[in-house]
C-alpha cells in the first residue's frame, strides 16, 4: 500500500468539466427544474451549477446484503442531507458543497496498527472490489432512506492496516478546511468532526465504506470521495469526507456525544426502545414520496438489522449505553 502512486489510475483525470452544463445553459435549453436527460439526476437536486456526478463506481448489487424496499431517488437522497461542514438545514450542504473538491485525496491511517501513513484515495480503492448495497438509513432525527450505497466493507480495508492486539476501537476524522466548509467557521461543532466504532463493529460485514450511490460517485453533500455507512446506527456515527482513520487501545471522543452527552451516545444504536431526550424514536418519517400523506411507521430495533447485529451488543444494557 505504500507504493507510489500510478498516475494512470488518478481518476480525477476524467474531466468535469466536460459533464458540466451550467444552469444558464439548461435554461437556455428550457430544462433547468426538470429530470437531467436521461441519467436520471436532477441537476438543480444536486445544487445549481453543481457538476452531474459521474458514474464511475457501476457495481454489481450484492443482494444478500441488500434490503428489497424501493431506494429513494438519487435527488432525495442528494437535497436533504446532515453535513453540518456545509450548513445546519437539510438543505444547506447541496448548495454550499458545490464547489467543494474531493480530489485528489488521501488518508492517514495510524495508531495501534503495522501498516502506518498516507494512502491516496486510488490506493485504498485499488484492490478494493466494489458492490452495490442497499441499506436502511435512519436519522436520530427520526427520518429514513433506503439508500444504494456503493463501497465495500470497511473490514477489509482494516485487515490490510493489520492493527495490533491493542487496537479496540477505530476513529475516523473528517476533512477540516474552513476555506472549502463554511461551516466550520461556525462553532457548532468542535471541528474537525470525528467518529468511532468498537473494532467488532468496524469489522462487521454490514459495516461499509462507501465512494458512490446508484452507481455515481457520492455527491459532496453525501460525504465525498469516501464516507462510513452503518446501518443499523443512527446517521451520525457515517461520517462523512474522511482523512484519517485511527486505531486506538480507548474509546475515542466523538462529535455529537461531545456536544450533548446525553442525546448523542458513542454505541447509537437505532432503539425504537430508547427515546431521545427531546423526542420519541417509535417511529419514523420516511423521506420521499408523498410525505404530505405519509404515515410515519414504526421504527426498528437495530433499525431492522437486528438479526446481523445484537449479538455484538449481548450482555450490554442498551439503555445505559445508548
Ligand atoms: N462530517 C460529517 N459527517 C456526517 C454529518 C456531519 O454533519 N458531518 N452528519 C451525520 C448525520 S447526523 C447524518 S443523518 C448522516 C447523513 O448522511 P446523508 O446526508 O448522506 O444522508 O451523515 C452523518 N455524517
Ligand atoms: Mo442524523
Amino acid at each position: 500500500m505504500t507504493r507510489p502512486t500510478d498516475p494512470r489510475i488518478l481518476p480525477s483525470d476524467i474531466t468535469r468539466s466536460e459533464l458540466f452544463l451550467n444552469r444558464r445553459r439548461l435554461l437556455e435549453l428550457g430544462v433547468a427544474g426538470a429530470a437531467f436527460g436521461a441519467s436520471g439526476v436532477n441537476h438543480l437536486a444536486l445544487g445549481a451549477d453543481a457538476p452531474p456526478p459521474v458514474d464511475r463506481y457501476k457495481a454489481p448489487r450484492n443482494a444478500a446484503f441488500s434490503v428489497t424496499e424501493t431506494p429513494n431517488t438519487l435527488e432525495e437522497i442528494s437535497s436533504y442531507n446532515n453535513f453540518y461542514e456545509f450548513g445546519t438545514d437539510k438543505s444547506d450542504p447541496a448548495m454550499n458543497a458545490r464547489a467543494f473538491k474531493p480530489t485528489p485525496w488521501s488518508i492517514t491511517v495510524d495508531g495501534e496498527a503495522e501498516v502506518k501513513g498516507s494512502f491516496t484515495l486510488e490506493d485504498i480503492l485499488k484492490p478494493q472490489a466494489l458492490e452495490e448495497r442497499v441499506y436502511r438509513m435512519r436519522c436520530v432525527e427520526a427520518w429514513s432512506m433506503v439508500i444504494p450505497w456503493v463501497g465495500f466493507p470497511l473490514g477489509d480495508l482494516i485487515k490490510r492496516f493489520r492493527p495490533t492486539s491493542k487496537a479496540k476501537y477505530v476513529a475516523f476524522t473528517t476533512l477540516m478546511d474552513p476555506k472549502q466548509m463554511p461551516g466550520e467557521r461556525d462553532r457548532v461543532l468542535d471541528w474537525p468532526y470525528v467518529e468511532g466504532l468498537r473494532m467488532d463493529e468496524a469489522m462487521h460485514p454490514l459495516t461499509l465504506l462507501a465512494v458512490g450511490v446508484y452507481g455515481k460517485v457520492l455527491p459532496n453533500q453525501n460525504g465525498a470521495p469516501i464516507r462510513l455507512v452503518v446501518p443499523w446506527k443512527y446517521g451520525f456515527k457515517g461520517i462523512k469526507s474522511i482523512v484519517r482513520i485511527s486505531f486506538t487501545e480507548n474509546q475515542p471522543r466523538t462529535s455529537w456525544s461531545g456536544a450533548a452527552a446525553n442525546e448523542y451516545g458513542f454505541y447509537a444504536n437505532v432503539n425504537p426502545a430508547v427515546d431521545h431526550p427531546r423526542w420519541s424514536q417509535a417511529t419514523e418519517r420516511h423521506i420521499g414520496g408523498s410525505s404530505l400523506f405519509a404515515k410515519r411507521q414504526p421504527t426498528l430495533p437495530f433499525n431492522g438489522y437486528a438479526s446481523q447485529v445484537a449479538s455484538l451488543y449481548t450482555g450490554m444494557d442498551l439503555r445505559r449505553y445508548f
